[in-house]
């Protein structure tokens, strides 16, 4: 995959739309320029069965017409059955080789990390890209680890600086760019756009403040 697919990278699923229709939610994510997209449908409320398959289809074919990766969480069986672009899965959803033998060498598979050990074994067992978090603290996932900053991308980057890294866990444009600068591809949100009172134009700010810290970067490397 290419790095730059990670820079804005929005998740959310029907339930992280604050009240509002979630497809108009993504719609508005998309015109504002987000460059990946993950269903991820958890927590209470989230849809099952054939409305989940109406959603997520809807959001697929949302995500192809703006031409953006659409990446499903934790769920191999609808990653497949959706032909998705890529599958997202953590520590413990499941033995990372036998999911990546099961979604076949072209789906890109990105697997959530919390220290170089851990990147090390996702990328050895065909990970994509890896999720490193929570950097700051976050809401959005009640069991989420305590907050860890930036360092641990830092390290895994200097270990495997081939790898693609998004960082997540309460991200915002105004503390995006340190988390780029430890060496992160890009910045993963639930909330600030999917809460956000104007999702494109959050996505917005988002797109420019890693575009920022990117170039930034690359002056003065
Ligand atoms: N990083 C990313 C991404 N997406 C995620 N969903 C996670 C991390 C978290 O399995 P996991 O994955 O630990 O929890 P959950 O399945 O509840 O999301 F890199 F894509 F930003
Ligand atoms: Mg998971």
């Amino acid at each position: 995959m290419k790095p730059e697919q990670l820079a804005v990278y929005f998740i959310m699923g029907s339930v992280n739309a604050a009240g509002r229709n979630p497809i108009e939610v993504l719609e508005s994510a998309l015109r504002g320029g987000v460059t990946c997209f993950q269903l991820r449908e958890k927590g209470p409320g989230a849809l099952k069965g054939e409305a989940l398959l109406e959603f997520a289809t809807a959001c697929r074919d949302l995500c192809r017409e703006h031409g953006v990766g659409f990446i499903v969480n934790d769920d191999v069986d609808l990653a497949v059955h959706l032909g998705a672009d890529g599958l997202h899965v953590g520590q413990e959803d499941g033995d990372i080789r036998k999911i990546r033998s099961r979604i076949g060498g072209q789906m890109i598979l990105g697997v959530s990390a919390h220290d170089a050990g851990e990147a090390g074994a996702a990328l050895a067992a065909g990970a994509d890209y890896l999720g490193m978090g929570p950097v700051y603290g976050t809401r959005s996932k009640p069991d989420a680890r305590e907050a860890s900053g930036t360092g641990l991308i830092r390290d895994a980057h200097a270990a495997h600086p081939d790898l693609p890294i998004v960082g997540i866990g309460g991200i915002r444009a105004d503390n995006a760019a340190p988390v780029i600068r430890a060496g992160a591809s890009g910045v993963s949100v639930i909330s600030a756009i999917s809460h956000a009172s104007d999702p494109a134009r959050a996505a917005r700010e988002l797109h420019q403040a890693v575009e920022e810290a990117i170039m930034e970067k690359e002056r003065t490397r």
